[in-house]
């Protein structure tokens, strides 16, 4: 089943935020796997954003995603990927549309409340830099059958 990191940045953490988002990814029917509140540091935050490292936001980026904790979680269900994505909005939250998170809640690129990995394999690469195995939990939601056909 497909997997995708999501991470509550420290902005969607100090605005109280953290329910409502989790509470969006269970009421869609997705399925969680993993989840961890934690501080980030400069490296781990750098490296999940490496390929952004050429561009001119990448400093205060790494600096604001480790300047207060995140919640950082594992999503799994047919399609969350690309659904996650459209669950999240636009990357700048003055063009996402309302319904979305960044759309509901933000206002600036900068402070755009959460990630969501952007393809299969970059979630594969993110939930190995994130998670260790023992860490994800696999199980099976007796709902399953109400959700899937
Ligand atoms: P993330 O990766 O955080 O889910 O965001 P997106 O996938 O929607 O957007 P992105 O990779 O282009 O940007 C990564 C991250 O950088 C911040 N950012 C972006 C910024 O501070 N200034 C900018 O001009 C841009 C383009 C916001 C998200």
């Amino acid at each position: 089943m497909e997997r995708t990191f999501i991470m509550i940045k420290p902005d969607g953490v100090q605005r109280g935020l953290v329910g409502e988002v989790i509470g969006r990814f269970e009421a869609k029917g997705f399925t969680l796997v993993g989840l961890k509140f934690m501080s980030v540091s400069k490296e781990l935050a750098e490296e999940h954003y490496d390929v952004h490292k050429e561009r001119p936001f990448f400093g205060s980026l790494v600096e604001f995603i480790s300047s207060s904790p995140v919640v950082a979680m594992v999503w799994e269900g047919e399609g969350v990927v690309a659904s996650a994505r459209k669950i999240i909005g636009a990357t700048n939250p003055l063009s996402a549309e309302p319904g979305t998170i960044r759309g509901d809640f933000g206002v600036s690129v900068g402070r755009n409340l959460i990630h969501g990995s952007d393809a299969i394999e970059t979630a594969q690469k993110e939930i190995s830099l994130w998670f260790n195995e023992k860490e994800l939990v696999t199980w099976q939601p007796t709902v399953k059958t109400w959700l899937y056909e």
